[in-house]
């Protein structure tokens, strides 16, 4: 066969296995598949002839040749020293005399970061993937792969990362029975009752998907957990992780529960003040770190939602902190404590709670204690303002809390891209030290020297084929871990990336793609909760609408609690003459927020209560407008999925399905979110909708008889009842 027929049969074979081989997006954002384009393929395979690495940084070395070998469609040779020009040389300063010579500024690229440069070295072009240290090399190459997966230039490059957060952490709310709390993947990818003999591959797998982004640390446990997890059987399972983990730069991290001293240790107290006690976690936490010497630390959700803490011996959330902050600081881990607290009996606004108990606790716990807060006030709602603890604790180092998972924005099977909503969040200003006193500046450390920073996301992943329930959700891991590195990076450009690696370069796909990720928060925000209405979703399962759930055993896991919806109007007074949550936020923001006027109209039934016929910045009424809201979300969705329809082409056909079908699914429940919103709040307006909006398919009874005890994410209701 001569030169052109073999190019002609590879390109051939290329397009049919594109075509006809079906992906169910196990491969994730990694997918190495040849690059179709031949002139570029070439022009590639001449700036990557061969892989150049000491035998330290195998793993770095065979993630580099496994790329290259799918994405240029031939294996690299691979030798120990650059021998010729395309050479991409891998090392540290420990391991290559080669990059101790150069003068590459590693210094500055800390444990963790990297740098990429072209150069000509003894008369050859090559490429220098260097770092500090082996997981660096890895990011490195991550990132090295990532240019040619996006088709971007590779001849001239000089890149120098490190991550602005230190710690980049998934939290698993992962439950020894392999159930996943809010989870819509499947079942948990920790098959506990295997390990730690069976090492599932997945597992290598997954550290390799959390190391192509930069994720460094993961909770296997949930945080309502059991407290057997802390027994010795259970460590050794985590030990067996951690050893997979570990050549990815991905350390482990345990939830603990607070009241194990009693349950495991035969206690008659938690008390964090007692010596025992002290002695008790002393003693677990030298055991965890013989089995797990990298082991990063614990996780703890305490005197929330039912769960033992340290208010249960009247002592405070410092004491409870700091007391294992102690045990655990001569190993050098560290306690993230989270600030998700609110109380069944505490008469205050739920949205306040948090700061209150904690901002005066500020510059109280000991050095390696942080605290964990949710993005905003309530709960991973479609939209919420920023926290208002960011900004109000100088002295406490702050970690972001997301949820990946959506619990909140549809589960599984609505296409929903959350980096629009993380970004929101990290850009909103707190005017804590003046104006630029974002929420990024405020966990990256810079604005107030914070010495220990991280982002954590609650994992969407389950045993799912494709990991995360959908092959959208998949861009939600990666956004976040994109996002956890440098919080200043673009939802948008994210996405494309994202989309480039997970499906095609061809911009006839990207850009629509792209287009309908970036709308498509604003279109559940619009079909769930518009104009900042927020926890208006069926109780316990959280599947679906709720707007009418009232009663129960705690008002504020109610609708109408938020709502406050009645004949005259809506929304949730947080101003002076209701909650006065404003007060909670810096005064500028405050200020803004105490007015109807100046507050964002996106978040204005969140602060404010208002009657129907309240006139909007459009001049219609309040009722009309979010009438109008309702259905724009439905129809920005019936647009996805027109949109998507016409994709076809560029697709494998088992994903292009499975997405068509979830955007059906999405279309009919956005609708179903609309009509049932609308019915419950016209029953109390008694208005007419506006002229060419149709009225919901179906009666107000309808809506609040549909009930789904079996909805995935929660244990079954019991008696398979809603109520
Ligand atoms: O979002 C709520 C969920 C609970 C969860 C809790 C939390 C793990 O409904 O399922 O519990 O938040 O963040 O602790």
């Amino acid at each position: 066969m001569n030169s052109v027929s073999r190019r002609l049969l590879f390109a051939l074979l290329a397009m049919t296995a594109a075509q006809v081989r079906a992906e169910d997006g196990y491969e994730l954002w990694l997918r190495y598949h040849a690059i179709a384009n031949e002139s570029l393929r070439e022009h590639y395979q001449q700036a990557a002839t061969e892989i150049a690495a000491p035998s330290t940084l195998a793993l770095a070395q065979s993630e580099l040749s496994r790329g290259l070998s799918g994405l240029l469609g031939r294996p690299e040779p691979i030798t120990i020293q650059s021998t010729r020009n395309g050479s991409i040389v891998l090392g540290t300063p420990r391991s290559s005399p080669l990059i101790t010579q150069l003068d590459l500024s590693l210094p500055k690229a800390g444990n963790e970061g990297y740098v990429i440069r072209s150069l000509t070295h003894e008369g050859h072009r090559i490429t220098v993937i260097a770092a500090n240290s082996d997981a660096g090399v890895l990011y490195g190459v991550f990132h090295f792969l990532r240019l040619i997966q996006t088709q971007q230039p590779i001849d001239a490059l000089d890149i120098h990362e490190a991550p602005r957060i230190q710690h980049r952490i998934l939290n698993h709310w992962d439950n020894l029975d392999r159930s996943v709390e809010r989870g819509y993947a499947g079942q948990s990818i920790f098959d506990w009752q295997k390990l730690p003999d069976y090492l599932d591959p997945r597992y290598t797998d997954y550290a390799r998907a959390c190391a192509s982004l930069g994720i460094n640390g993961t909770v296997p446990t949930n945080v309502n957990p059991s407290p057997i997890g802390l027994t010795a059987p259970y460590l050794r399972k985590y030990a067996a992780l951690a050893n997979v983990f570990r050549p990815y730069g991905l350390r482990v991290y345990l939830t603990a529960r607070f009241s194990a001293p009693i349950e495991m240790g035969g206690l008659k107290t938690a008390d964090p003040l007692d010596p025992a006690v002290r002695a008790w976690w002393k003693a677990k936490v030298d055991e965890i770190y013989a089995l797990i010497p990298d082991f990063g630390g614990f996780l703890v959700k305490a005197n929330s939602e039912g769960q033992p803490g340290p208010q249960d011996y009247h002592r405070t959330h410092a004491d409870g902190a700091n007391m294992l902050a102690d045990v655990i600081a001569p190993h050098g881990g560290i306690i993230l404590w989270r600030a998700f607290v609110y109380s069944k009996d505490e008469p205050q606004d739920r949205a306040k709670q948090a700061y209150s108990e904690f901002a005066p606790l500020d510059g109280q716990f000991r050095d390696n204690v942080v605290l964990q807060v949710k993005n905003g006030p309530i709960d991973f709602q479609p939209r919420e303002p920023f926290h208002p603890l960011f900004g109000a604790m100088p002295h406490t180092p702050l970690v972001l809390e997301v949820q990946i998972t959506k619990e909140y924005l549809g589960f599984a099977t609505h296409l929903v891209y959350l980096a629009p909503l993380f970004e929101e969040t990290l850009r909103s200003d707190t005017y804590a030290r003046g104006k630029g006193s974002t929420v990024a500046r405020v966990i990256d450390g810079s604005l107030f020297g914070y010495h220990t920073t991280g982002m954590a996301g609650v994992s969407n992943i389950g045993a799912d084929r494709n990991w995360t329930g959908s092959q959208f959700d998949q861009a939600n891991w990666y956004a976040f871990g994109r996002m956890a590195w440098n919080p200043l990076s673009s939802s948008r450009q994210i996405a494309q990336d994202w989309v480039k690696m997970t499906f095609t370069n061809e911009p006839a796909f990207v850009e629509p793609v792209v287009d309908m990720m970036m709308g498509s928060r604003e279109a559940a925000v619009n079909y769930m909760t518009p104009m900042g209405l927020h926890h208006q979703m069926a109780r316990t399962t959280h599947y679906g609408p709720g707007p009418w759930v009232s009663g129960g055993s705690r008002a504020d896991w109610t609708s109408t609690y938020y709502n406050r919806a009645d004949a005259w109007g809506i929304g949730f007074d947080r101003t002076a003459s209701g909650s006065n949550a404003v007060e909670q936020y810096a005064k500028p923001i405050a200020a803004e927020l105490a007015s109807t006027k100046s507050t964002p109209e996106q978040l204005l039934l969140w602060f404010h209560h208002l009657p129907w016929d309240y006139r909007t910045k459009s001049g219609r009424t309040l009722w009309d407008e979010l009438v109008i809201h309702y259905s724009a979300g439905v129809q920005t969705v019936s647009g996805m999925r027109r949109t998507w329809a016409g994709l076809q082409s560029y697709v494998d056909p088992q994903r292009f399905n499975e997405i068509s079908a979830f955007l059906t699914i999405q279309e009919k429940e956005a609708q179903w979110w609309r009509d049932a919103s609308i019915a419950y709040f016209q029953s109390l307006s008694k208005r007419p909708l506006p002229a060419g909006y149709a009225p919901p398919g179906h009666d107000l009874k309808y809506y609040e008889s549909l009930c789904f005890p079996y909805a995935p994410g929660h244990a079954p209701l019991p008696d398979a009842k809603c109520e």
